[in-house]
């Protein structure tokens, strides 16, 4: 098959959230809990469709997005590579810089989940997810060391917060496509569903989420039929989730109103997840047991 048209990844977006006991983006708090949202489906259902009743939990979101995040420039703010192609199957560099709006590379950056810098890979079909934090030298160079990468048209993404200039304690989302060369074969997205399992975990998802509103999320862990109990801090929370969604281009950008305070996370997360636009999102929801970092990915649809 060959390599879909560039056209159709600009339709992709991104959405990435930590969480904790409770994430909360904008000014409604998720507070105590009033009675859970519905139910996704049953854990084995393939379908999760929303339930068609209102949920008195959403609220509107608060126009502070960052952007669609599918831009290599915002604002003055550039995600500049000399890197447009990597050879596929092989561990590869990506190396890069963020210029500022005078056009030299930003090189104070504010921490954000204990990082300066979060970088994301994801490919046309939303397959091949990478979370990555790359590393940077004096003069402004990060280096992202990448896995092996199939053939296909990929999208990377930086996530940061300038720490000087007009940009200052402003969240960017900026990325640049890449493409790798061969024979591509795509992935259906998965369908809907309430649950997904990875390594031997099952996660169950209670929501009720509806295009541009702030709506709660939970979800369970259980192995063996057990409730996961021993989540351990991952970048400040207990859970790191990242959505691509299909079919449009708005950005969603959350982040963690609490952090983690031990080592005993678990079975269920709040999330407070605000995602712009309906349709299908893949959601990349990572973990941390026993140093061993475990990431799920399951298919959304948002009303
Ligand atoms: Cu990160």
């Amino acid at each position: 098959m060959p390599i879909l048209p560039s056209a159709l990844f600009t339709r992709r977006t991104i959405a990435t959230a930590c969480v904790t006991g409770s994430l909360v983006l904008g000014p409604a708090a998720y507070g105590s809990h009033t009675p859970g949202p519905p139910a996704l489906g049953t854990p084995t259902s393939a379908s999760a469709s929303m339930p068609s009743g209102g949920n008195p939990s959403a609220t509107p979101m608060p126009g502070m997005s960052p952007g669609n995040g599918l831009s290599a420039q915002q604002d003055g703010y550039t995600l500049t590579s000399p890197t447009a192609t990597l050879p596929a199957g092989k561990a590869a560099t990506y190396r890069f810089t963020i210029t500022g709006p005078g056009g030299t590379p930003v090189t104070a950056f504010a921490l954000n989940q204990t990082r300066r810098l979060h970088f994301y890979v994801i490919r046309s079909d939303l397959t091949g997810f990478q979370h990555l934090h790359p590393t940077m030298t004096g003069d402004g160079t990060w280096t992202a060391h990448l896995a092996p990468l199939q053939p296909g048209h990929w999208r990377l993404f930086t996530q940061f917060t300038p720490d000087t200039g007009p940009g200052k304690g402003r969240d960017f989302v900026l990325s640049r496509t890449l493409t790798v060369p061969g024979t591509a074969a795509t992935t259906a997205l998965p369908p809907p569903s309430a649950s997904t399992m990875v390594d031997g975990y099952t996660l169950t998802l209670r929501g009720n989420l509806k295009a541009g509103m702030m709506s709660p999320l939970t979800v369970t862990i259980r192995k063996d039929g057990k409730s996961v109990t021993d989540l351990q801090p991952y970048l400040d929370t207990y859970a790191h989730l990242t959505a691509f969604h299909q079919g449009d281009q708005a950005f969603a950008h959350l982040h963690p109103q609490t952090k983690a305070a031990g080592g005993h996370g678990g079975p269920t997360l709040d999330f407070m997840v605000g995602l712009p636009a309906s349709g299908n999102w893949r959601l990349f929801l990572q973990f941390q047991t026993a140093g061993t970092l475990h990431t799920a990915a399951v298919t959304l649809h948002v009303r």
